[in-house]
């Protein structure tokens, strides 16, 4: 089988190009429901789901956790240098890319090139990465859906990034943010994403939280602008998330992250990055945090991973449940898309899962999955009575005495004679659970 790599060497040595079989395949390094090129309405299957691999939890994440070390020994890790480390980590990735078949990837800054505190030093590192990422992408045509910068590991930001209490972190972290942003921009990126690491508080007793979000608004402002004046003119994406590693994450949910923006004016440059996992954190349904974004005219892309329901951490996993993804697209048809934004795969393997083959395994389940929630969300749209029951639902604010409520031309004393005029209203079923049979008779056909 043709074994396509462009890097010095072979890393996942026996795999080849993940083809697809179609559902009746019992082989677990092809899909079953991703077909790449397969139109589904007016646009193919890659075209609507534009998934992306992300970099850190994909090669830079052995598997270890706060009580061990990582289980998988990675071969790109076996180098003698930080920069040989990373090179080969490269080659890797554009290897898994390429055989995987998702047009995208997403990384941060020090997942990409070797973190280092001297600043002129990160910067140099940085750029040597991102000149060979760009040679990498030219060779196999991939793309990059977002880049991003790392302001929660290193111990210098763990009180926060752009909002933390001591000016010189402040100014610090804008070092990277710049950097990330530059190289974003040469990568030929579509969106840069802030997801606020540690901008938040373990503790109200020592914060000023009012000065701490104008800090957060100011220092956001101050990268927009940086970036449209280098030439990036994608999207600036909030992913909100309302816990750990803070005790409250300022960008909590949905909600609270639209309220923010359009408070300080940046609704225009910056849209939502919505992680399932996120969602499910901070008590809300996946689909519910997508479907705020998207009222707000501000669902930007999607972090594709779910969370397990009898933890309440940020697990990772894979996505494997067609409820949850039937759902997530039923939000992105019904507002036309998903472009510039993609499907990222924010989504680690578990810790017990070791041979090379299980990073393929994981990603081809995560995008039969999507593929198939594509499917059946835009089979709901456009076959079944979805849309008109929503829509009958509502109609008496279509005409008459409902419709001037809506349009505002209506008040107490109007509703009042409304009322007494028309008498008890007639009992309306919400019928739930004819909604709930009618989405899996459609997941249930072939
Ligand atoms: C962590 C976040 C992070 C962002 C990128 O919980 O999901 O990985 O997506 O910084
Ligand atoms: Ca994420
Ligand atoms: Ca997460």
């Amino acid at each position: 089988m043709n074994t396509p790599f462009v890097g010095k060497r072979e890393y996942f040595r026996g795999i080849g190009r993940i083809p697809y079989e179609g559902r009746e395949s019992d082989n677990p390094l092809a899909f079953k429901h991703y077909d790449a090129s397969r139109k589904i309405g007016d646009k193919t299957m890659a075209e609507h789901l534009r998934f992306a691999v992300c970099y850190w939890h994909s090669f830079c994440n052995a598997g270890h956790d706060p009580f061990g070390p990582g289980t998988r020994r990675y071969p790109w890790d076996a180098g003698d240098t930080p920069m040989a480390r990373a090179e080969a980590r490269m080659d890797a990735a554009f290897e898994f890319f390429t055989k995987l078949g998702t047009p995208y990837y997403c990384f941060h800054d020090i997942d990409m090139a070797p973190d280092a505190d001297d600043v002129a030093q990160y910067e140099q590192n940085l750029r040597h990465m991102v000149a060979l990422a760009k040679e990498r992408q030219q060779a196999t045509g991939m793309k990059l859906l977002w880049g991003t910068a790392n302001l929660f590991s290193h111990p210098r930001y763990m009180n926060g990034a752009a909002t933390n209490p001591d000016f010189a972190v402040v100014a610090r972290a804008a070092v990277q943010i710049k950097a990330a942003l530059e190289a974003t921009v040469e990568l030929g990126g579509s969106n840069y994403v802030f997801w606020g690491g540690r901008e938040g508080y373990a503790s109200l007793h020592n914060t000023q939280m009012k000065r701490e979000l104008e800090h957060f608004a100011r220092f956001l402002a101050m990268a927009r602008d940086y970036g449209r004046s280098i030439g990036f003119k994608g999207n600036f994406l909030i992913e909100p998330k309302p816990m750990e590693p803070m005790k409250h994450q300022y960008d909590f949910d949905s909600s609270t992250v639209a309220g923010f923006l359009k408070a300080h004016g940046l609704e225009r440059d910056f849209k939502l990055n919505i992680e399932a996992n996120h969602a499910t954190l901070s008590g809300h349904t996946f689909e519910h945090d997508l479907q705020v974004a998207s009222d707000h005219d501000l669902l930007g892309s999607i972090d594709a991973n779910r969370g397990n329901a009898q933890n309440g951490w940020d697990t990772d996993q894979f996505p494997s449940d067609l409820y949850d993804t039937v759902g997530a697209m039923l939000v992105v048809l019904r507002q036309g898309g998903l472009a510039p934004g993609g499907l990222n795969f924010d989504a680690k393997l578990r810790r017990e899962s070791t041979d090379a083959e299980d990073l393929f395994i994981a990603h081809i389940g995560g995008m039969d999955t999507f593929a198939r929630g594509l499917e059946v969300a835009h089979a709901l749209l456009t076959r079944s009575p979805l849309e008109q029951w929503r829509t009958d639902r509502y109609a008496s604010f279509d005409t008459g005495d409902g419709r001037a409520f809506a349009e505002g031309r209506l008040g107490m004393e109007d509703l009042r004679a409304h009322a007494v005029a028309h008498g008890e209203p007639v009992q309306r079923s919400g019928k739930q659970e004819r909604y709930e049979n009618l989405v899996n008779q459609f997941l249930l056909r072939a």
